[in-house]
C-alpha cells in the first residue's frame, strides 16, 4: 500500500487527490514539515513524500508522474508542463510564515502582480478546453487545481471567468473532496 507522508495543508494535497483519482489504497501519514521524521525520510526535511515499498519520491510533481505513468491504465497519463503559477503562492506563504523573521520582506504586491500574469498565460492555455490537456482530467489537473485552491484560501485575485470556472470543475471532484476527508480525519 502506498503511503502518503506530509504535513495538512501541505503539497500532500495533491498526493492524497491524485492517489483518489486512480483508486488506490494509501495509508496518510501526517508528518510536519522540517520535523525530525521529515529528515528522516528527505535530507531537505520537505514534504510530500510517497512511499512505494523501497521506493521513496520526494517532490509533488515527481510524484504525480510515477503515480500517472504507474497507472497508465487509469488514462492519467501527462506530459508534464511545469507551471509558474505556483512560484508566487510559495513566494508569499514563505515570507508570511517560512522564512526566518529577520529575512522576511513584504512581497504580497510583487506575488500578486506575478501570479495575475501567470493567471492570465493559464486563461490563454485552457483556451475552450475543459481541461489542461484536453477533453481528459489528466495530473497537470491535480497540480494546477491544487494551485488554484491554494490561491483562493490565500485569497490571491483570479481575474479570469475561464480559469475560474476550470478551478472550479476540478476543485469539485469527488476524488478532491475524498482525500480532504481522510486528510482532515487523520487530524482529529
Ligand atoms: N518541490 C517540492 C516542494 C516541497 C516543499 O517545499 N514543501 C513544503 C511544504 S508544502 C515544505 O516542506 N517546506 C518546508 C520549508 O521550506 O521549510 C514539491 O512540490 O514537492
Amino acid at each position: 500500500m502506498y503511503k502518503a507522508v506530509g504535513s495538512r495543508g501541505s503539497r500532500v494535497s495533491r498526493v492524497l487527490w491524485m492517489l483518489e483519482e486512480l483508486g488506490q489504497p494509501y495509508e496518510f501519514a501526517e508528518v510536519k514539515l522540517r520535523s525530525p521524521e521529515a529528515y528522516a525520510l528527505n535530507p531537505s526535511g520537505k514534504v510530500p513524500i510517497l512511499i512505494d515499498g523501497d521506493l521513496k519520491i520526494t517532490d509533488s510533481a515527481a510524484i504525480c508522474v510515477y503515480l500517472a505513468d504507474k497507472h497508465a491504465d487509469k488514462g492519467m497519463g501527462m506530459h508534464f508542463a511545469q507551471s509558474e503559477l505556483e512560484a508566487p503562492l510559495w513566494n508569499k506563504l514563505r515570507h508570511r510564515f517560512l522564512l526566518p523573521k529577520e529575512v522576511r520582506v513584504d512581497v504580497g504586491p510583487a506575488a500578486a502582480h506575478d501570479f495575475a500574469s501567470e493567471v492570465k498565460a493559464l486563461d490563454r492555455r485552457l483556451g475552450d478546453k475543459p481541461f489542461a490537456l484536453g477533453d481528459r482530467f489528466s495530473a497537470v489537473d491535480v497540480l494546477l487545481g491544487d494551485m488554484g485552491g491554494w490561491a483562493r484560501a490565500g485569497r490571491f485575485r483570479i481575474e479570469s471567468e475561464r480559469v475560474n470556472a476550470y478551478f472550479d470543475r476540478v476543485l469539485s471532484r469527488p476524488a478532491r473532496a475524498r482525500a480532504q476527508a481522510n486528510a482532515s480525519a487523520r487530524k482529529s
